[in-house]
């Protein structure tokens, strides 16, 4: 087989640039190791920059997205009983928008069987061959039959645990990585959410978010021990401990109801440099991850599909190649601060075990002087919406 761009791994990453590649005459061929209905089931992101947003409307994907997302002007930051609002619309003229991963994926995976899109479920065994001479291919297995692709590049969207990033040899990749000592415990539940906006707060006993999908779809999480599992938190002890760490005024209002999703997340920051080895390509998880408290991760994903796309549309309109060749260093670029924020909110929100009250000292003024200070407010917002690509 053959094909232009062959693109390692079926979330949203690899779906995104292959529907963008379509749309300018570029043929894809996307490789995914789970089913669709696998990847539809995993619950993750649920805030949008407007960056996003553009792309999938630049990717014709946005019909139902435009119809059933809301746009969120602010968010509210919670600490032990106290909270304050930052207007996002205020401080930057723009806003984010609630529209879930699974939607966004969804979404795509329809738009990529209209157009009779290439996309390779229950792949195993993927290897990437000779991407840094001039015949990369990838091979796989599939129904028992070995498969090889020819192409021109190889896109690895294939997450943090995907093959793309391990093929860069050792002597030429660099890691770099954090790890948090806790995780995030995420409950879905088919309730009104509790605020119009979504409460990040800080508590004595850990954080907490109160987010959503939609007018009767709920999203919470608590900060947990990397040690619970899913199966230590019934939902009476989770709902309990949520109210605890939020105001009393928000824990009035929050209305309970069975979990139809639980699970847990490592919380983690980590960067590979360079994000391209010759005709190999990295994005999204492949190449980075934040700690969710920013709601960073599918949207440096979506800077890294706008930086590629534009690069392989120069260089099959024009066979210039300067755009593919600047990718890693202007994705890189944009991500490092993406990073910084991601850390900072982790920093600013969580209870660490190894806390001293000095430290504790730090994050209220910290906090406090994001709720007095109109230019921290601004940094905080200019960050949140997405900083420009
Ligand atoms: P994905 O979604 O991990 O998709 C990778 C796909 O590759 C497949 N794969 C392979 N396929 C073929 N061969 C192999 N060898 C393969 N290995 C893996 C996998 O099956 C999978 O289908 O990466 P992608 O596309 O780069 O997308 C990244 C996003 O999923 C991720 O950054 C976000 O979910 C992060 N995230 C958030 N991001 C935001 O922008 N806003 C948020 O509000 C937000 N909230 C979150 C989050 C992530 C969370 N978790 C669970 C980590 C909240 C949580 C709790
Ligand atoms: C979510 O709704 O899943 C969500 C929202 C904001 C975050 C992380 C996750 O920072």
């Amino acid at each position: 087989m053959r094909t232009q761009v062959a693109i390692i791994g079926g979330g949203p990453s690899g779906l995104l640039l292959s529907q963008l590649l379509h749309r300018k005459g570029i043929d894809t061929i996307v490789l995914e190791r789970k089913t669709r209905k696998y990847v539809l089931g995993r619950i993750r992101a649920g805030i949008l920059e407007v960056g996003f947003v553009n792309l999938m409307r630049e990717a014709g994907v946005s019909k139902r997205m435009d119809a059933e997302s809301f746009d969120h002007d602010g968010a509210v930051i919670a600490y032990g009983n106290s909270q304050f609002g930052i207007n996002f619309k205020q401080h930057t003229g723009s806003h984010v928008v609630v529209y879930g991963q699974t939607e966004v994926t969804r979404d795509l995976y329809d738009a990529r069987e209209a157009m009779d899109g290439k996309v390779v479920f229950n792949v195993q065994d993927v290897a990437i061959n000779d991407a840094n001479n001039n015949a990369p291919n990838v091979t796989y297995r599939v129904a028992g039959n070995s498969q090889r692709i020819d192409c021109d590049f190889i896109v690895g969207c294939d997450g943090f645990h995907g093959v793309s990033r391990q093929t860069i040899p050792a002597e030429v990749r660099r890691d770099y990585e954090k790890a948090y000592p806790f995780g995030w415990l995420g409950v879905l539940s088919e309730t009104p959410p509790v605020h119009e906006e979504l409460i990040y707060s800080s508590s004595d006993r850990g954080f907490a978010l109160c987010s959503m999908r939609n007018a009767n779809l709920s999203r919470y999480y608590v900060q947990c021990s990397l040690a619970d599992s899913p199966e230590d938190w019934s939902d009476h002890r989770f709902w309990e401990e949520l109210k605890r760490r939020v105001p009393e005024s928000v824990a009035d209002g929050l209305v309970t109801g069975p979990s139809i999703e639980k699970s847990i997340a490592p919380l983690r920051s980590f960067v590979t440099e360079p994000m391209r080895w010759g005709s190999l390509f990295l994005c999204g998880d492949a190449a980075h991850i934040v700690p969710p408290t920013g709601a960073k991760g599918l949207n440096t994903a979506a800077s890294d599909i706008h930086y590629l796309y534009q690069g392989l549309a120069q260089y099959y309109r024009d066979r210039d190649s300067r755009g593919l060749d600047q990718y890693s260093e202007k994705a890189l670029a944009r991500i490092w601060k993406a990073e910084r924020f991601s850390w900072w909110m982790t920093n600013l929100l969580h209870r660490f075990p190894d806390q001293s009250e000095f430290d504790l000292k730090m994050q209220r003024a910290d906090l406090e002087f994001l709720r007095e200070n109109e230019a921290a407010q601004t940094v905080m917002a200019q960050n949140y919406v997405g900083l420009p690509y």
